[in-house]
Order: C-alpha cells, then sequence, then structure tokens
C-alpha cells in the first residue's frame, strides 16, 4: 500500500501536568492539564501544516490515555495504530516554572504503557505507505521492546525506501550519555536526515566542535544533519555545503517543544519539495511559534499562520 500517510512516528506520549506560574511546583494551588510527547508533536505540527500524519503508540486504559488520543484525533492525527495497554497506566510529566526563565520537567515514566511499545505493535503498511518516517532517541532510551520497536520501524522504511529521520533528543534522565552513543550511533547510520543539538552531536561523534560533527556525521552516513542552536538559529549540513538559518526574535514563554516545532517545520517544507534553505526557514516559523506559547505543542502554527510573523510588534489582526 503507498500514499497511506505523509508522515508516521513513533514513541511515547505522557499526560503533562503544568505549572500555570512561576515557582516551586509545590507552590501552586492547581495545575493545568495537557499531554506532550516529542513524536506526536511533531506529528501535530505537520498535521497543523496540512500533512497527513500518524503517531503509533501505547497509552494506558486510563483518563490520561483518553485525553491523548481525544487531543491527537482532536488535531486529526491518524490515532489508528495506537494500542491500549489495560496493563500500566498513562505516563506524566511534570512542568514546572522554577523561574521566568527556568523551565525543570520531571518524569513519571518507568515501566508506563507508553515504555511497553514492541514490535508488535507497528503498522507495517502505514509505514510503509508514509513518506517519511521520524524516529527520536527518546524511544529506544524507554525500553528494549521500545528499542526494537525503533529498530524494526526503521527497517521497514529502509526496505520501502521512505525518507528515515532521527531527532538525537537526548533525555539525561532516561540514560547516560555513554549508553544513548553506543544506542544512537547505528540508528544514525540508518537515517537520511538527522536533528541534534550541538551537545547531542557529540553523542554520535566524539568531535567536540559541532560544525566539524556535522560534516563529519554527514559525510560518513551519506545523509542530512540538521543542528538546532535554540536562540542563535540553526545550520544544515548536506552534500559538502553548509546552510545557515537565524532564529526569528520571538519573547520566549516556553522553550519546551521548541526543537519538535523545528522538526515539523522542516519536514513540512521538505514534503512540500522545498530547498534546503526554506527547510530551514520554516523551522525557524515554527519553533519561533512554539516558544511564545505555554505547552510543549499548542502554539504550533497552522498553514496561514506562518506569514504573521512578519507583522510589526504589536499588531493587531481586524
Ligand atoms: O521536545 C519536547 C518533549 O520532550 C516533551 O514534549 C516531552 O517527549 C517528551 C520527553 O520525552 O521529554
Amino acid at each position: 500500500v503507498s500514499g497511506v500517510t505523509d508522515f508516521v512516528t513513533l514513541g511515547e506520549t505522557m499526560a503533562v501536568l503544568a505549572s500555570p506560574e512561576i515557582g516551586p511546583l509545590r507552590a501552586m494551588s492547581s495545575l493545568r492539564l495537557s499531554m506532550a510527547g516529542s513524536e506526536s508533536n511533531v506529528a501535530i505540527g505537520l498535521r497543523r501544516l496540512g500533512h497527513e500524519a500518524a503517531w503509533i503508540g501505547r497509552v494506558g486504559n486510563d483518563e490520561f490515555g483518553k485525553l491523548i488520543v481525544e487531543r491527537l484525533r482532536a488535531e486529526r492525527v491518524d490515532v489508528r495504530a495506537v494500542r491500549v495497554d489495560d496493563g500500566a497506566a498513562t505516563a506524566i510529566m511534570l512542568k514546572e516554572r522554577r523561574s521566568a526563565d527556568l523551565a525543570r520537567v520531571t518524569y513519571y515514566r518507568g515501566g508506563h504503557a507508553g515504555s511497553r511499545l514492541e514490535v508488535g505493535d507497528l503498522d507495517e503498511s502505514l509505514i510503509a505507505g508514509a513518506r517519511v518516517l521520524h524516529v527520536t532517541g527518546i524511544t529506544p532510551a524507554l525500553s528494549g521492546s521500545a528499542r526494537a520497536a525503533t529498530h524494526r520501524a526503521v527497517e521497514i522504511a529502509r526496505a520501502a525506501g521512505i525518507v528515515v529521520s532521527l531527532d538525537v533528543n537526548y533525555r539525561q534522565a532516561l540514560w547516560s550519555r555513554a549508553e544513548a552513543s553506543e544506542e544512537l550511533r547505528p540508528l544514525a547510520a540508518e537515517a537520511d536526515l538527522i536533528f541534534a543539538g550541538t551537545d547531542e552531536l557529540e553523542l554520535l561523534d566524539g568531535r567536540p566542535d559541532a560544525a566539524e560533527a556535522a560534516r563529519t556525521v554527514a559525510s560518513r552516513n551519506g545523509c542530512e544533519v540538521v543542528v538546532k542552536l535554540g536562540s542563535r538559529g540553526a545550520f544544515a549540513v548536506a552534500n559538502g555545503a553548509t546552510y545557515e538559518e537565524q532564529a526569528r526574535d520571538v519573547r520566549l514563554i516556553d522553550p519546551v517543544g521548541a526543537g519538535d516545532a523545528f522538526v515539523a517545520g522542516y519536514l513540512s517544507a521538505q514534503l512540500d519539495g522545498l530547498g534546503i534553505q526554506e527547510r530551514l526557514a520554516r523551522g525557524a516559523a515554527t519553533s519561533a511559534f512554539a516558544v511564545t506559547v505555554s505547552g510543549d505543542w499548542e502554539g504550533l502554527p497552522t498553514r496561514d499562520e506562518l506569514e504573521l510573523l512578519e507583522l510589526a510588534e504589536g499588531d493587531t489582526l481586524r
């Protein structure tokens, strides 16, 4: 089956309990309930930009699991391959605004439903029929079965000849740098497109200099490497050339999810057949939208909103 969807991804999505205000969590009298997961954040981003997108994962048979599936459905993400696991609860992520500029995230996710993802959960025809498979370094950190599922998904995608995208997304709460490096190097070798932060590139290549490491990984693996620099923008290396893009100058409210928004923008432009410079520009635009709103994905733009960034500060749309 081909042309089933533009984009497919897999991973763990959690319930989110977020502080509405700045300060330690214990000082709050209420928390905002939502959900997030790096991979489903990207799926929502692509969907809002008008692409088909599917998410594969497990949720618990509980209120949080229902919340996740309902929100994804409301965003029109394809959830046909989502499994409800009776044997474990949906994981939770706490988000604290410890200071105006510092977010702190705590996970309650060891052994929860999402980490029980396994090879049998993969919808092979959905993956093989997509144009892009996107995986992150979070999923293989969750469990042995989630790791095997990640590898199998990549194998299916490679066999079908579709683009394999990997976001390194190192999470120190889940594994050590040494473990991540050992696991992610072979995964990166299978990817056509790698997204990484500067400190994450070091996991794929010992070189401390990001530009040098990006060039080495790109030429060794024969792939495109995109390095996210946060407020300093991003650059990409492909076929020996380097492309740069500045970040948009916006007021930062919540940086969590900026990387996923960037990936969604970049992949959207790629699906539209645009070149690397335009992919970087769309990534910069989508991440600018994401960081100006609290929530990991709530601020992601629709396609017709993209141009709003060009309006002058303080403008009102009438
Ligand atoms: O990139 C943002 C994600 O990290 C967040 O939404 C939750 O998937 C998540 C994680 O593992 O931290």
